[in-house]
């Protein structure tokens, strides 16, 4: 074949050779492919071993095209091994990320519930031992329930004891869990024992005993010839049960116009051990349990007859208690966020949960 024709063939040939290549899926096929162009009897292999069937005037041309020619296609091969070879290293290492079913999960770390939340559990469970039904009430509240009903009329100075959050609507963000005791006299009659565990409200100056957002705990036991004796009673076992232990506390005269007489139950200060200190403002004494016995307007309120029961009504101070249990002195502690206050408190004998169940 003259030069000519010998350029159409390579022509040919080398388009083939590139679509091949281009399909070849594997280092195999691959060499299988450049082995049948370029080796000693392939295509290309044997073309060059023509040369010397031409004239000798002719053969540094056709030389030179046919060593173009292979220089060309052993280029192509080479750029398709490194292509290759990339690819199986790229799906090598995928495989390798890829996830096995069969391997146990990762463990999630545990959970705990909050401070204020294990203490609520415990007071729900003391009570609920003793026959008192878990009652709620609604955090926004009308005027009615939370001062009228509880022998606060409008005016009295006694409103001044909660400062009060009102809303545009003319309701308000209850200042305690009192208002629950007479939503509960109207929905049970006596006799009667709930408690009503909830967030409260007060548009306070905060420090390290007072927040504007706290827990109480609303208690109310009301039936016939229920006396003094009995609420006392039922404090000192509350806080046996949930600090596990007799305290140290004191039983003092307070005044609250839904209970008559009053008291305020105090507990020694568990942060300073009586001694004084932030939290107590330098007392000893923190505020956790006033009480007393339901006065006569409140029950008439809630449409029981007060010449034929009696009750006395309870208003918990749960996040102070919190405090004392896990040893917290600063109330804006359990409120924020901060784990590191949090967790620790909580952990110390509060039961946990795991994300995994
Ligand atoms: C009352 O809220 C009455 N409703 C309690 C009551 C109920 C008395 C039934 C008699 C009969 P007081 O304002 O003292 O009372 O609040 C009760 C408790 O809630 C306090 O002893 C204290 O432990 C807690 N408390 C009150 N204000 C705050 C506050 N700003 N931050 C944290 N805890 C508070």
């Amino acid at each position: 074949m003259d030069l000519k024709q010998l350029e159409t063939q390579l022509s040919v040939l080398h388009e083939d050779t590139i679509k091949a290549i281009v399909a070849a899926g594997s280092l195999d096929a691959l060499r299988h492919l450049e082995s049948g162009v370029l080796g000693k009897t392939g295509t290309l292999g044997a073309l060059l071993g023509t040369i010397k069937e031409y004239p000798p005037a002719e053969r540094g041309k056709v030389g030179q095209t046919l060593n173009r020619a292979k220089t060309e296609m052993t280029k192509a091969f080479k750029e398709a091994e490194a292509r290759i070879k990339a690819g199986a290293a790229a799906a090598e290492s995928s495989k390798a990320a890829t996830y096995d079913p069969s391997l146990p999960g990762r463990r999630l770390p545990l959970g705990t519930f909050h401070p204020v939340t294990i203490v609520q559990m415990q007071v729900e469970e003391v009570f609920r031992r003793l026959g008192f039904l878990v009652e709620t009430g609604p955090e926004m509240e009308t005027e009615h329930y939370n001062f009228e009903a509880l022998n606060i009329p409008k005016l009295h100075p006694a409103r001044d004891m909660q400062d009060t959050f009102w809303m545009t609507n003319g309701m308000l963000l209850r200042t305690h869990t009192s208002p629950v005791q007479v939503r509960a006299m109207e929905r049970h009659g006596p006799p009667l024992r709930v408690i009503a565990p909830g967030r409260c409200f007060r548009y306070e100056t905060i420090d390290a005993s007072h927040e504007n957002t706290f827990f109480q705990v609303e208690g109310l036991m009301i039936d016939r010839h229920i006396s003094i004796a009995n609420l006392i009673a039922m404090m000192k076992l509350l806080l046996r049960e949930v600090f596990g232990r007799d305290l140290k506390v004191r039983l003092r005269p307070g005044y609250f116009p839904f209970v008559e007489p009053g008291f305020e139950l105090d507990m020694s200060c568990l942060i300073c051990d009586g001694d004084g200190c932030a939290t107590c403002k330098r007392s000893g004494w923190i505020e956790v349990l006033p009480c007393g016995m339901v006065h006569p307007n409140v029950l008439r309120s809630g449409n029981i007859d007060p010449d034929e029961y009696t009750g006395f009504a309870f208003g918990l101070g749960l996040t102070r208690l919190a405090m004392m249990k896990f040893g917290v002195a600063d109330i804006r502690g359990l409120n924020g966020g901060d784990l590191r206050s949090l967790v620790p408190a909580s952990r110390l004998t509060g039961p946990t949960v795991s994300a995994k169940g």
